[in-house]
């Protein structure tokens, strides 16, 4: 299918969406916002704030959440991919951002991706793996299915499902039993060294051959080049970060970086690879439910105090909830309603049967969108915002920390307008009368705010095509990796030491067993993206539709042929799709997207397993069954 942009606001009327006046649609949001929190408080509230907009929209959304309604409930599309980075990279180091720039990848000598499908999903930050590899570099690919990443690399390693943590701690025991780890850096720049080493001694090569399915003499290469090169980079994303221990699995890759040095040199760093092109900026801009703008954590009271004075009032002194905790809180029937802004829950969430049961539950559910999504279809108010990379002003940040400008180079079609005048609506019905004048003024305010951003005029943006954060003053230029301090030779300069984390494997919640005995991992592909809203109209003529992808072994296993259509059903839906036979699959994985929404609800099939510390949903690891239709008749 193909959607329509929206050009005007729509409100419920007997059941049914029919188009509004701004004025009508305004009032109707702030209504049912103000007689929700006026009957259950401010923490009946909750928004998701888009990660395809501006720094500047998701800053004044989470303003909004906190100084309109009084609550910390902000989230957005984080939480369904690196959230469980964020959370691995900041207990470690500090700060959640990766650490290194794109050109570093040009610069060094191994590459590993891990998890990760780069060459379609990152395709910018793929050339500049190119260039590495051009010059010299080798590349590992770690992944399940032998993707067009994979292609590149001088080594794939296969591995099965879940098991990387197994895989990474068998790196590190061979690392360190050939005494390649770097021990000057362990002892000066981290902690936990000798519990560490304790705990990977079981994960010989052998023992992880068995459980990951790689070699044991391609886990060796791996362990051997990565440790013995100069500079090193491993970048990651959701072959790791969706699973129900994804933190765990984060941490296990930061330990292969202590234990060689591979962090805070150039050329040397760890790069989870960010998914929407503002989900970096949203989560710095404060659209989180445990920090304010500049990363800052609400639970200390000084940097509350700062922006209570700014904002002139109080901050709660506590996390609000994650997306994963707002659902189940609708299910509960503690939050109420609902400000959902760019964001496509009913067809991205894992198990989305109960996502969609729990947003029916809502009293009021407010949904700002340049498309009518499932999810805006069963809005109360639906209104029609403008497409931030062209029809608005304001910066964006990238995964390697760069924020750089977007200007307004269309007018949003019809009625449709800027996200930050919509919200500012709203808010002024609530009480709260903001004006900016336009988005520089948002950002100087972020600024004054985020000692990160501090330095970063819209001019100087400009003027060096975007900078990276931290910039803290006007004359700063960092370097453009993090964490140099690790290797400061005084020791008062060095900070908190980098913890290695002990670690246990933990494999997929979602069995398999005689009549669930293939493994689902879902994902992307070069023409489909996310949940299809932004591409299917435009990638039908490319690929017509979803696909059940199965290796040539099983196709013929189970007596398939390409393009025939089965079934495949897991313990919580059960769809229909044609097969597609790719060899890049090993036997026993099955693969789809969740692109195309209304022929096949991929996420009918998902677990909603989640990672305790991020929140994050086990998407990469459904148990289902394939089968032949049996045609009626
Ligand atoms: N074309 C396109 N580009 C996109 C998007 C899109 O929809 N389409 N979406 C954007 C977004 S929001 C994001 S977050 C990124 C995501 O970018 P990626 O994370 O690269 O994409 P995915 O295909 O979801 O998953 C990456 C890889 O994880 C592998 N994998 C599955 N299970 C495991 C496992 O247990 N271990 C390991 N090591 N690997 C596993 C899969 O086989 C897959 O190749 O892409 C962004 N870019
Ligand atoms: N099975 C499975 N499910 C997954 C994943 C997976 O790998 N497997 N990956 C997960 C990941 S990583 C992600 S990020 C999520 C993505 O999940 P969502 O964020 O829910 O999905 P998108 O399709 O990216 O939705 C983006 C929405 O933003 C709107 N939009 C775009 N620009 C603007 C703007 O400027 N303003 C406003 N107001 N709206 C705008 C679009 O119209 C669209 O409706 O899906 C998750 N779900
Ligand atoms: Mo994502």
């Amino acid at each position: 299918m193909s959607y329509d942009r929206l050009t005007h606001p729509l409100v419920r009327e007997n059941g049914v969406l029919r188009q509004a006046s701004w004025e009508e649609a305004l009032e109707r949001a702030a209504e049912g916002f103000r007689r929700n929190v006026a009957e259950h408080g401010p923490d009946c509230f909750a928004m998701l704030s888009c990660a395809r907009s501006t720094n500047e929209m998701n800053y004044v959304g989470q303003k909004f959440t906190r100084v309109v309604i009084g609550t910390n409930n902000v989230d957005s599309c984080n939480r369904t991919c690196h959230a469980p980075s964020v959370a691995g990279l900041s207990a470690v180091f500090g700060s959640g951002g990766g650490t290194s720039s794109y050109q570093e990848v040009e610069d060094t000598d191994v590459i590993v991706m891990w998890g990760s499908a780069a060459r379609n999903a990152h395709p910018i930050f793929f050339q500049h793996v190119l260039k590495g590899i051009r010059k010299g570099a080798r590349m590992f690919a770690v992944d399940p299915r032998r993707t067009g990443t994979a292609q590149w690399a001088d080594l794939w390693l296969g591995l099965n499902v879940g098991t990387d943590i197994p895989l990474a701690h068998a790196v590190a025991r061979e690392i360190i039993h050939a005494g390649l780890h770097n021990e000057a850096f362990i002892e000066r720049a981290t902690s936990g060294f000798e519990e560490f080493k304790e705990s990977v001694e079981p994960w010989t090569l052998s023992v992880a051959e068995q459980v990951t399915g790689v070699p044991a003499a391609a886990i060796r290469e791996l362990a051997h080049s990565y440790a013995r090169a100069d500079r090193a980079q491993l970048c990651w994303t959701l072959g790791i970060t969706e699973h129900h221990n994804a933190t765990d699995n984060v941490r296990a890759l930061i330990n292969l970086s202590l234990l060689t040095g591979h962090v805070g040199r150039y050329g040397s760093g760890l790069s989870p690879l960010r998914g929407q092109n503002n989900v970096q900026g949203g989560g710095d801009m404060g659209a989180i439910p445990n920090r304010l703008p500049g990363f800052q954590d609400i639970l200390d009271p000084g940097i509350r105090a700062r922006f209570e004075s700014a904002w002139g009032r109080p901050i709660q002194p506590r996390y609000g909830h994650n997306l994963t905790e707002m659902l189940e809180a609708m299910a509960e029937g503690e939050v109420t309603t609902c400000y959902l802004i760019g964001e496509n829950p009913v067809q991205s969430e894992a198990d989305s049967l109960a996502c969609i049961k729990r947003l029916s539950m809502l009293d009021h559910l407010v949904v700002q969108d340049i498309f009518l999504t499932k999810t805006a279809q069963m809005a109360d108010v639906v209104l029609p915002a403008s497409a931030a990379w062209c029809e608005a002003d304001g910066t964006f940040t990238n995964s390697e920390r760069r924020v750089q400008r977007v200007r307004k180079a269309l007018e949003p079609p019809g009625e449709a307008r800027d996200d930050i005048w919509i919200m500012c609506e709203i808010a002024r019905r609530l009480g709260h009368d903001w004006h900016y004048d336009g988005a520089e003024e948002v950002w100087n305010e972020l600024r004054a705010l985020s000692p990160q951003h501090t330095g970063m005029t819209y001019q100087r943006l400009a003027d060096l095509q975007g900078i990276q954060w931290p910039c803290p003053s006007e004359d700063s230029l960092e370097p453009p990796y993090l964490h140099g301090r690790l290797w400061e030779n005084d020791p008062s300069k060095r900070g908190t030491p980098a913890p290695f984390a002990v670690l246990r494997h933990s494999p997929p919640v979602d069995l398999l067993d005689d009549e669930y005995p293939l493994r689902l991992t879902t994902g992307r592909r070069l023409d489909s993206y996310n949940t299809g809203v932004q591409s299917s109209g435009f990638a039908s003529p490319l690929r017509r539709g979803e696909t059940v992808e199965l290796c040539p072994e099983d196709a013929e296993r189970l007596g398939l042929t390409e393009g025939e259509e089965v079934r495949i059903t897991s313990r919580r839906g059960s769809v229909t799709a044609p097969v597609y036979i790719d060899p890049a699959l090993r036997p026993g994985l099955v693969f789809m997207t969740f692109h195309f929404p209304d022929e096949v609800d991929t996420n009918s099939l998902t677990i909603e397993a989640t990672d305790p510390i991020s929140g994050t949903a086990e998407f990469k690891a459904a148990a289902v069954r394939v089968e032949k239709l049996v045609k009626a008749g």
